[in-house]
């Protein structure tokens, strides 16, 4: 019976490797390890053995059928990974197109403060961000602002607590600026700043680009010569542009700045009320109180300053009449610049 067992193994492993696929090893498990297989048919000879002999053969019987069982199964496990790798791989089309990556936009708000950065970095600016949250004194006291002074109403200004705010220009930048570094400067600060105010024309938080330059010197003729390269780099260079008297706590002279506008080319309409002018910024000589503030000597240095609201540049270039389009962020709106 041993030399029996022992041959019957040789088959069912001979068999068992010519397998080629599920079924056929299927058909030679149930051959020799089924329940009326050929296995099952040599272990009932078993109880016809001497009792001597028939526990090694029993033992001898388990071991074979075990390895056998085992050996099926590690053979189904090969079928079965070669199939899920060949069924992946039936299911990868390599044909197909790749899939389109949609492409991000920057806001138009943002695409005009990079331009209008970067025609004032062409002209020697240094670009720095500031704070939005300042102290009262740079946002305020420092640029000539004082206590009881209209701009400070609490309707404009949006307080965190009595000497902390919400800064409602970029201007306080300028003045940490000139605190710490002696002259000549010539610097620019966009960024956000703050109002409370809300309408067709104001949003409570607007973008700002303010600039400024201190020197020996400095007189209203390079402010002039600086913002006509301006204008005329972010409108054109036929625009007309115009400097009106104006007044600013922070500067002495003041001036605004007016370009012809943009719809009628001067002639009058209903975006420039009539008058053939659209006012673009504010600007003028830096008052010699604000150097005393920062401790420079006004009878030594001089400067010029300015300030532009960014979404009314941008509504003006593309023209757009209500400035609360900017942050509907519908996409249909955004998607035209
Ligand atoms: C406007 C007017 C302006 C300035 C801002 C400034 C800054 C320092 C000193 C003096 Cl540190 N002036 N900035 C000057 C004039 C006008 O802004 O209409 N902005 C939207």
């Amino acid at each position: 019976m041993e030399d029996e067992l022992l041959s019957l193994k040789g088959q069912a492993l001979a068999c068992l490797g010519n397998a080629q696929d599920n079924d056929s090893l299927e058909a030679c498990r149930v051959q020799y390890l089924g329940r009326k297989g050929l296995f099952s048919t040599v272990m009932r000879n078993l109880g016809k053995t001497s009792e001597e002999d028939r526990p090694r053969l029993g033992k001898l019987a388990n071991e074979i059928k075990l390895a056998l069982e085992q050996a099926f199964a590690d053979k189904q496990n090969g079928f079965t990974a070669s199939n899920n790798a060949s069924k992946n791989k039936a299911s990868q089309d390599l044909t197909l197109p790749g899939r389109a990556i949609p492409f991000g936009k920057h806001h138009p708000v943002s695409q005009v403060m990079t331009e209008i950065c970067s025609v004032f970095e062409r002209l020697g600016f240094t670009v720095a961000e500031g704070p939005d949250i300042e102290l009262d004194f740079y946002n305020f006291e420092g640029l000539n602002i004082p206590a009881h002074h209209p701009a400070r109403d609490m309707h404009d200004t949006f307080y965190i607590s009595s000497n902390i705010l919400l800064r409602t220009h970029t201007s306080p930048m300028q003045v940490r600026t000139m605190e710490k570094q002696p002259p000549p400067l010539r610097m620019i600060v966009p960024g956000k700043v703050y109002r409370c105010d809300s309408d067709i024309t104001h949003t409570p938080m607007f973008h700002q680009v303010e600039g400024f330059l201190v020197d020996d010197n400095v007189s209203f003729a390079d402010l002039k010569g600086v913002l006509s390269i301006f204008i005329a780099q972010i409108f054109s260079a036929k625009t007309a542009i115009r400097f009106r008297p104006s007044f600013f706590p922070f500067t002495e002279p003041s001036a605004e700045v007016d370009i012809a506008c943009v719809i009628c080319n001067g002639k009058g309409c209903r975006v420039c009320k009539q008058t053939g002018w659209l006012e673009i910024l504010g600007a003028g000589l830096i008052d010699p109180e604000v150097f005393k503030k920062v401790g420079y000597d006004p009878e030594q240095y001089s400067g010029f300053a300015f300030g532009l609201g960014v979404e009314r540049i941008a509504m003006l270039k593309y023209g757009i009449t209500d400035i609360r389009l900017f942050y509907e962020n519908d996409i249909r709106f955004l998607r035209q610049f």
